[in-house]
């Protein structure tokens, strides 16, 4: 494993392994250890890295699919295999890639990734009772070199109409070593989150109900996101951002509240990250009615 310190990492233009020190690991956590000793760690950490909670097979066998539907868009580099997910060098024409995609997002295949049963059987037990999973579901792929990564937020920014005891599973589809441009989570943020919730809270009490839960709200900044400036946020908070070489088959859990971002994809060879983020919560609980339908690029949430 290369040293944090030799890493190029960057996000959005900015470099973050200027700061080694404003670097560190995220911890792995093994899905069969007692579920109190897991929750315990999610309250403490924010987030539960679960190593190998899914078939690495079937995880590499999605991808693949997955893929494999962009074979005539122009989006992989001619005579590879699907599953090696490597993109082309020249630029995508005619926009086909992007039907497909939300295509893929409707799909029977795709749904029933999200609910494979090693996943919804954890969730049911670590919500303490029947899990949910939000209809709105995000799946994304990225090339290396793409200019624009996710800044830095919480998810609850997006999801204020319903419960808070959301959990969100992020599902690297494949390989995502730290060079690949996979999230990155501001250690400790929970608690941040927390407070600057609170803040919007008040500053946001006398909006009508649906400008209030609206992540783009005239309190909000413009995408809902933190900030793009990662070094930034970290001297600023005082933190450091933990990496992670994610593999096929783990699932990482986060709370609404925790602060993440992801960097750039900075593969040699060409290989996209693909990675998938749903919503889990108790089933019982209010649901964000504006979570209700698929994921599409229109649906302003
Ligand atoms: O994969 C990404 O770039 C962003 C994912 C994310 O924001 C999330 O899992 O909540």
């Amino acid at each position: 494993m290369p040293s944090l310190s030799v890493l190029s990492l960057t996000s959005n233009g900015y470099r973050l392994d200027d700061s080694p020190a404003r670097l560190g690991r995220l911890t792995a956590s093994d899905p069969a250890e007692p579920l109190d000793r897991l929750a315990a760690r999610y309250e403490e950490q924010g987030y539960l890295w679960l190593k190998g909670l899914l078939s690495r097979d079937e995880v590499l066998a999605f991808r693949r699919y997955f893929f494999g539907q962009f074979a005539t868009t122009g989006l992989l580099a001619p005579g590879t295999d699907p599953g090696d997910g490597i993109a082309s060098s020249a630029p995508e024409a005619g926009g086909n890639a992007r039907k497909v995609l939300f295509e893929i997002v409707r799909s029977a295949a795709y749904e029933s990734f999200c609910l494979k049963q090693q996943l919804w059987m954890f969730l049911d037990r670590f919500l303490g009772g029947m899990s949910y999973l939000h209809k709105r579901k995000l799946i994304r792929y990225t090339k290396p070199g793409d200019a624009s990564s996710t800044g830095a937020h919480y998810d609850l920014v997006y999801l204020r109409g319903g419960t808070r005891r959301l959990v969100t599973a992020w599902i690297p589809v494949g390989d995502v070593p730290v060079r690949m441009g996979g999230l990155v989570y501001l250690e400790g943020s929970h608690s941040l989150g927390r407070r600057l919730e609170d803040e919007f809270a008040s500053a946001n009490a006398d909006l009508p109900p649906d400008e209030r839960v609206s992540a783009f709200n005239r309190n909000m900044s413009e995408t809902g996101w933190i900030s793009k400036n990662l070094p930034e946020m970290a001297e600023r908070f005082d933190r450091r951002w933990l990496v992670a070489d994610y593999e096929a088959g783990d699932v990482v859990l986060h709370s609404p509240y925790t602060i993440h971002a992801a960097t750039t994809n900075a593969d040699p060879h060409g290989v996209m990250r693909l990675s998938t983020d749903i919503r889990y919560q108790p089933v019982a609980d209010d649901i964000d009615a504006r979570w209700s339908s698929h994921w599409s690029p229109d649906d302003g949430l």
